[in-house]
């Protein structure tokens, strides 16, 4: 991990983490000491189902008994910890998982956790794909299907490169035992910005500058650059981690073949069933990770 300047280890200035509403002092960095798999999900509920099944599967603690604790109380995001596993809630978007991410690496920093992986667990539109589908990211890509993540500090335009740990998509994917129920494809992703117009659908509030036919040539474009789905939070995630230099990857499943649609149609339990996708990926990674 390389981490700016600013996170000199002797001066720990700055010493408030607004955002999880944790303060960077030795009673609370020995909370979080040895953490090496920080894992992502958009709702606090997920992540606090998350950390169950890690205790469960990991630990063979029975989650009748067993209630994870939040050690970021009273913030807008939840953290679980169990081992060296971190299940922790990013909300929605690009912007609040950014927000998360500085938060979050400095406090891994001050913990003198310096061997990390970030993986975002999460739901996405599918391109093509059957619904229930698993999506591991190479490359994030903007809407105008710049790879990239643009920001603007101080007023000025900048793009940092998104590309994934294409090491940890690898060792992911040999992971996985043969006989898994669901597909999994390793692809590009675009992360729009929001769920209706951003993902070029027709069925939000404000009616569309775009027709059925623009939006088609649209997403031939994205089949020829490889992109399997729409999310909202890859290309913040991939830029900041090859940044800091924190192998990072998306694990997320499609709920839905935009080719065939914009609304939902899967019922609630079957949507419960494709969230479980993307988190049995994830565990059967951190199984294979643990026992060597
Ligand atoms: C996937 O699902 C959410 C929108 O419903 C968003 O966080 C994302 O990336
Ligand atoms: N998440 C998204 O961002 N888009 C979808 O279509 C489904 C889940």
């Amino acid at each position: 991990m390389r981490v700016n300047v600013l996170l000199d280890k002797k001066i720990k200035h700055n010493k408030y983490l607004y955002s999880l509403n944790l303060t960077l002092v030795d009673e609370e960095l020995a909370k979080f000491h040895g953490v090496k798999y920080v894992c992502m999900q958009g709702s606090p509920d997920r992540a606090r189902e998350l950390a169950r099944k890690l205790a469960a599967n990991f630990l063979d603690i029975d989650s009748k008994y067993f209630a994870p604790q939040n050690l970021s109380k009273e913030s807008k995001y939840a953290v679980y910890r169990v081992g060296n596993i971190l299940s922790v809630s990013h909300g929605m978007g690009n912007t609040s998982i950014i927000t998360l991410l500085h938060s979050l690496t400095k406090l891994m920093y001050y913990s003198d956790n310096h061997n990390l992986e970030y993986i975002r667990i999460g739901t996405s539109g599918g391109l093509g794909v059957s619904p229930g589908s698993v999506i591991l990211t190479d490359t994030a890509y903007m809407p105008d299907l710049t790879p990239g993540y643009k920001t603007s500090p101080l007023g000025k335009d900048v793009i940092y490169p998104t590309q994934m740990s294409k090491e940890l998509n690898a060792r992911i994917l040999a992971a996985q035992p043969k006989d898994l129920r669901f597909s999994i494809f390793e692809g590009n992703s675009v992360a729009a910005d929001d769920f209706y117009l951003g993902q070029a659908r027709f069925d939000g509030a404000i009616k569309p500058d775009y027709d059925l036919a623009k939006r088609e040539k649209y997403f031939t474009k994205l089949k020829e650059l490889n992109i399997l789905n729409f999310e909202m939070e890859s290309t913040a995630l991939a830029s900041f981690c090859a940044r800091a230099e924190i192998p990072a990857t998306m694990i997320a499943v499609t709920i839905l073949n935009r080719f065939n649609g914009d609304q939902m149609t899967a019922s609630r339990q079957t949507l419960a069933e494709y969230s479980n996708h993307s988190q049995l990926v994830a565990l059967n990674y951190l199984r294979a990770q643990l026992r060597r």
